[in-house]
């Protein structure tokens, strides 16, 4: 039997003589090693990202650390997350097909993906911050959500398959163990690696950690996210995670990956361009981001009635596993029971969304891990100002979701805070 290679971090030296007899990346992009130009350009939290440049083309290779790379070897994770990304990935392939990057190689071992190198693709969070108005991200992004989440969950999958998914992602725990802390409690107390915008948002945030209400609605989020196992998420569907042309649109990074709430990723992504909404203030030094603005909240409109629209179409066409049965509806002559149960399904997703992009504002702004729509402000009081009314508006999303009706009573709340100075 042969041994199994002890797991070892690559580099942009060493990669070449590790991988260079790899078909996956010698057939692609040339087999002469001492052509390949390889360069880390990992920006993320967790992982290394290389690209190798072999002369007759490009490939992505990622690999996780055992350890958070935004914190350190003192915070282990293990490496088994690459499993999960790639195995989600697989899933995300055939659910949604062409909205994630083709995968060449998956060594689990050394907890390695080799990828499709998406050129001249930018990450989206990046597009935003510049002020990009990328035409197809809306529907994009509404049908990425859609088709994997209704796909992967017992509304389509034959029971066994979707158990057997739901036992493969259910070993996901450390992953999902940042999530639980890191969005849905640490916020709401003073934990170790919190930070915030110090000292302007210092009042603010001591009143949301005394909000009762708030701690209480983001814990039963937190219920929601542990207990409802509804459909094989991306589980960290933000802007970072998404790579992006004006013509194409590509999902990436699903190591989060597990059975969870459909609301959870529709929430998070619709949270990542409200904060992107918020932020735009901060960015406005070459000129006004009022169009920007407008268009923000456009896409957020896009993506809800685009997700609405092939969900229901999906639910008509491909409802096939065990939950609302036709045998029920349909095949007795009720199909108008089917679209009741389709109402009431999408409503809960609404309700619960809200709160999801609620908790997810608050992470960004108070935990560890911020982003970079608020994080490249330069100028701390405009910062904390674009903070302050995300935060508020995070706030109301999370506390009164149940009595939010539309798209239109969220947008004129952000529109409002958005304009008035709340610190
Ligand atoms: C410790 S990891 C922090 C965050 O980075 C990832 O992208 C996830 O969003 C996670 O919550
Ligand atoms: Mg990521």
């Amino acid at each position: 039997m042969g041994e199994t290679k002890a797991f070892e971090a690559l580099t942009p030296d060493t990669l070449p003589q590790r991988l260079g007899s790899l078909p996956a990346l010698k057939d692609r992009i040339g087999a002469d090693t001492t052509q390949w130009r390889v360069r880390e350009v990992g920006d993320g939290n967790l992982n290394l990202v290389f690209i190798v440049d072999g002369g007759a083309g490009s490939a992505i290779v990622k690999q996780a650390l055992p350890y958070v790379r935004l914190v350190g070897e003192s915070w282990p994770l293990p490496l088994k997350r690459t499993f999960f990304e790639y195995h989600a990935l697989v899933r995300e392939g055939e659910r949604a097909p062409g909205m994630v990057p083709q995968i060449f190689h998956f060594d689990a071992g050394q907890a390695i993906i080799v990828m499709e190198f998406l050129s001249p693709h930018i990450i989206l969070r990046r597009a935003l911050i510049e002020g990009q108005q990328l035409p197809k991200i809306g529907r994009d992004l509404g049908l990425f959500a859609a088709r994997t989440l209704f796909r992967g969950s017992d509304f389509a999958m034959e029971a066994r398959k979707r158990k057997e998914d739901l036992a493969l992602f259910a070993d996901n725990v450390e992953l999902c163990d940042i999530t639980e802390n890191l969005v849905f409690s640490d916020p709401y107390y003073e934990a170790k690696l919190n930070h915030h915008t110090s000292p302007q948002l210092d009042g603010l945030v001591a009143e949301l950690r005394a909000d009762r209400d708030l701690k209480v609605e983001a814990q039963k989020l937190k219920h929601l996210f542990a207990t409802r196992a509804e459909t094989l998420l991306h589980g960290d569907l933000h802007t970072g995670s998404v790579m992006v042309t004006p013509q194409d649109t590509r999902v990436i990074d699903s190591e989060f990956a597990f059975y969870g709430p459909i609301a959870f990723d529709v929430g998070m992504m619709l949270a990542n361009f409200w904060m992107s909404y918020f932020s735009q203030r901060g960015h406005e030094a070459n000129g006004s981001r009022d169009a920007m603005r407008a268009y923000l909240l456009g896409v957020v409109e896009e993506i809800w009635a685009t997700f609405r629209d092939e969900f229901s179409h999906l639910w008509r066409t491909e409802r096939s596993g065990i939950l609302y049965q036709r045998a029920l509806f349909e095949d007795r002559d009720d199909a108008l029971g089917a679209e009741q149960a389709l109402d009431h399904v999408l409503h809960d997703i609404w309700v619960d969304l809200l709160g999801f992009a609620g908790v997810e504002i608050h992470r960004r702004i108070l935990g560890l891990a911020h982003n970079a729509d608020f994080e490249t402000i330069g100028d701390v009081e405009l910062r904390s100002r674009c903070e302050a009314s995300a935060l508020k508006f995070g706030r109301h999303l999370a506390v009164n979701r149940r009595h939010i009706h539309s798209l239109v009573e969220v947008h004129g709340l952000a529109q409002r805070l958005e304009k008035e100075t709340v610190i």
